[in-house]
């Protein structure tokens, strides 16, 4: 197979001071932290979309890079995509990649050459899978760039195009079952609305739910054995997106009867969009049992939209893993960066120094959490802080034991309870932050 990324070598660890460029310094596979290999707790995985097909192309200019890959005609250019997909698994270590339909082969006139067009690329990366080992984290379906879903998919005010998603998604579960993968994700690209003037929200929520409930049945049909994942977003593509964060989506699983079937599948930038830590989304799927899988990225603080860049915060990356590695790690999910360079870095490098830079800095998260979580101070302040709630009145109302009259007759006889309100002691859990992840 000819070499598209020429003069770049498998990418190695080397340590810290290692001085060339184009190696791991933090990112060590093979290195056990907390029980298990770097590999196993990290499960890093390429996004196909942003590293194969994202040119560069913003609201106010044309694509800077070429993803053509040397081919040309479409079919040719998707199994050149393909390609170097593999070619950059290889070089840079990474186990998994997450693909869009749409991504590893374009969409035909119809509904039926699009499948042909499948069916002709999945087995062309069924074989590079097994020559390579490579897997499949997730497949979904983009049931928001073509035209016909300006009005949403599941949501839309058609049931025309309501239909065409769900045969859009049919065949997404089937290559995604076809191809092994461990997840199927639901990300609600444009299942919003624009204004409420035109909108019926609760037949809009209801029909989403129908195809949520229709796609998972189908891939258990077919022998699914796999997560499927709900993304929340807030905004962007439209002003209000109706699986806004976390919470909100737990709540329609729920309402619908869905949170058995579904986990999240947490998103950094979309967290900061949604005016929430990415810890803060973590920590709200870990506690509902609902933690999946992470979209790895950051965006920038001072923009409002999702930029979507590699996730180079050592403190953010180190506080994701804490709660990661809390929840029990990863079972069927991984970290999938969702990240893109710079318009302005348009050359193949850039793209080996992009996914460096996230995994050397989840790796340093790791290595940081696992410190963290051994150092102990933390945890057991956590856990001294409510120690109350272990014996006593306090076991009584965990238990549920306790009732309204008890609560007020121990109220009564303990008078003034100020004596037990102690300070948060925020300062010095940030202090021994950073000791533990600096010292
Ligand atoms: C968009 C986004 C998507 C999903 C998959 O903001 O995150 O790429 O991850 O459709
Ligand atoms: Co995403």
């Amino acid at each position: 197979m000819a070499e598209i990324f020429k003069g770049i070598p498998k990418i190695e660890y080397r340590g810290p001071k290692a001085s060339e460029p184009l190696c791991f310094r933090f990112y060590n596979p093979d290195e056990t932290v907390g029980g298990k290999t770097m590999r196993e707790q990290l499960r890093f995985a390429l996004s196909y979309w942003h590293t194969l097909c994202g040119d560069g192309l913003d609201m106010f200019g044309v694509g800077t890079v070429d993803k053509t890959f040397g081919a040309s005609g479409p079919m040719e250019i998707a199994r050149a995509k393909a390609l170097a997909c593999f070619e950059l698994l290889d070089k840079l270590d990474i186990d998994f990649f997450c693909f869009h339909d749409r991504d590893i082969a374009p969409e035909g006139k119809t509904l039926a050459e699009s499948n042909a067009r499948l069916d002709e690329m999945v087995p062309f990366i069924e074989e590079l899978m097994k020559r390579s080992g490579k897997k499949l984290l997730w497949g979904t379906a983009n049931c928001f760039s073509n035209p016909r879903y300006m009005n949403g998919a599941g949501t839309s005010c058609s049931a025309e195009v309501f239909a065409f998603a769900a045969a859009q998604i049919k065949k997404a579960i089937e290559i995604t079952v076809r191809l092994g993968g461990a997840g199927y994700v639901f990300w609600g690209g444009r299942e919003g609305y624009e204004t409420l003037l035109n909108t019926d929200m609760g037949l809009e929520l209801d029909n989403m739910a129908r195809l949520m409930r229709l796609a998972v049945d189908y891939g258990r049909s077919i022998g699914f054995k796999g997560d499927f994942y709900i993304e929340p977003k807030p905004k962007e593509p439209t002003k209000h997106q109706y699986d806004f964060d976390a919470s909100t989506v737990l709540a329609f699983l729920r309402k619908y009867g869905l949170d058995k079937d579904f986990k999240l599948n947490v998103e950094a930038n979309h967290a900061t969009l949604a005016q929430h830590t990415f810890q803060h989304e973590l920590r709200v799927a870990a506690v509902n049992g609902a933690f999946g899988s992470i979209d790895a990225n950051q965006g920038d603080l001072l923009l409002g939209w999702d930029t979507d860049q590699f996730p180079t915060n050592v403190y953010d990356n180190a506080l994701c893993m804490y709660e990661v590695i809390k929840a029990g790690g990863f079972t069927n999910g991984g970290l999938n960066f969702d990240a893109k360079t710079r318009r302005a870095s348009n050359t193949p490098e850039d793209i080996f120094h992009a996914y460096i830079a996230g995994m050397d800095a989840f790796a340093l998260g790791l290595r940081m959490a696992w410190k963290i979580i051994e150092d102990g101070r933390i945890d057991r302040f956590v856990s001294d802080r409510y120690a109350s709630f272990r014996s006593g009145i306090g076991a009584d109302i965990v238990s549920g034991k306790a009732t309204m009259e008890q609560l007020e007759r121990f109220a009564l006889e303990q008078g003034d309870v100020r004596a037990f309100v102690h300070s948060g002691r925020q300062e010095y859990l940030e202090n021994i932050l950073n000791e533990v992840m600096f010292g």
